[in-house]
């Protein structure tokens, strides 16, 4: 049965699958139907987590990640805190398309969409200003500081502390997490395969709530948020990315794919080997290889969704796979 076009991406977001599978389905590139994709996502603030409107930092300030990695050229797009422009994953193409650099970061990346065409306006909303205001005034502690006490008070947000891998902040954490982990902290990891067999991968996310400013996560790092080599594969992350980009899961998972494991193995791999050094990590990686087959691996939820499309589904449709404990 025919498994391409292809389109699979992190979490329930099935109108970004659906979207990008209208594109790739029509024959438009794998580059382009990811930036549909993901864009839907951007406009729909997917949870909350990936567009303007969420995730404020310490200052209140709603900045965004996005990649596009282009596995026929290994070429790629990347904008990195990127203020003010609601269009991040269109951002970072450009960043391809028309640059020969691979990643642009923070108000200069504003000022290079300003120059594409790009609206400049704020990423604030009602919402994310009563967040900030409301995690302001339980006077919590910075969320993402060393050596600082986990917070009591749920609205004070995740609690990430480095030591997390020990036993006794672990069970704060990972109680704390698992009730969380779905409204706070969630990136759109996509892959798309197109008639022709390119490959690509990308994700979009505002990152973590209450960063400190300037904080960029995973996402927009190749070989961490995503990465895609036509010759194998490609695979997309979601989770805690201050963690995750030390492994460079995404990368790793394309590197098993070349030497014959599977999509679930190498997904499975990647993870296992973050969980090694940090047992309650949060996060998922969905791999494919450049066929369509497809799997997916996570820690530290009960279970991970993911969304799919291909020839066979009839439109987008959901999966999920058990995860380890964390
Ligand atoms: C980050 N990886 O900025 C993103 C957030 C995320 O599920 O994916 N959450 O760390």
């Amino acid at each position: 049965a025919a498994k391409t076009p292809f389109v699979i991406n992190t979490w329930h977001f099935k109108e970004a699958a659906q979207e990008a599978w209208d594109f790739v389905s029509k024959g438009h590139d794998a580059v382009d139907s990811l930036e549909a994709g993901c864009s839907k996502c951007e406009s729909l603030q997917c949870d909350g987590t990936v567009g303007f409107g969420g995730s404020p930092d310490e200052n209140g300030e709603t900045t965004l990640d996005a990649l596009i990695f282009d596995g026929t050229t290994m070429d790629m797009g990347a904008v990195g805190a990127l203020r003010n422009v609601k269009q991040a994953i269109s951002v970072a193409k450009h960043v391809l398309r028309n640059t020969k650099h691979s990643l642009l970061v923070g108000s200069q990346a504003t000022k290079f969409a300003k120059k594409m065409g790009f609206k400049i306006e704020s990423l604030s909303t009602n919402k994310s200003q009563a967040m900030w205001d409301d995690w302001k005034s339980n006077n919590c502690q910075p969320n993402h500081w060393k050596n600082v006490d986990p917070n009591p008070n749920e609205s004070c947000g995740p609690y990430t502390p480095e030591s997390e891998n020990s036993i006794n902040s672990f069970n704060v954490f990972s109680k704390h997490r698992l009730g969380i982990s779905k409204k706070n902290h969630d990136t759109i990891g996509m892959i798309v395969i197109d008639e022709d067999g390119n490959v690509a991968a990308g994700t979009s996310t505002n990152g973590l709530k209450y960063k400190v400013p300037g904080r960029v996560g995973d996402s927009p790092i190749p070989g961490a948020g995503a990465y895609a080599d036509n010759t194998a594969g490609a695979a997309a992350a979601t989770g805690d990315g201050d963690i995750m980009m030390r492994f460079l899961p995404s990368f790793l998972a394309v590197e098993l794919l070349k030497i014959g494991k599977s999509p679930t193995e190498a997904a499975q791999i990647a993870i296992k080997r973050i969980v090694d050094k940090y047992p309650s990590f949060f996060g998922a990686v969905i791999v494919s290889d450049k066929d369509g087959n497809y799997g997916a691996a996570c820690n530290g939820m009960p279970e991970f969704i993911f969304s799919i499309a291909n020839p066979e589904t009839e439109g987008a449709k959901l999966e999920s796979v058990l995860c380890g404990s964390g």
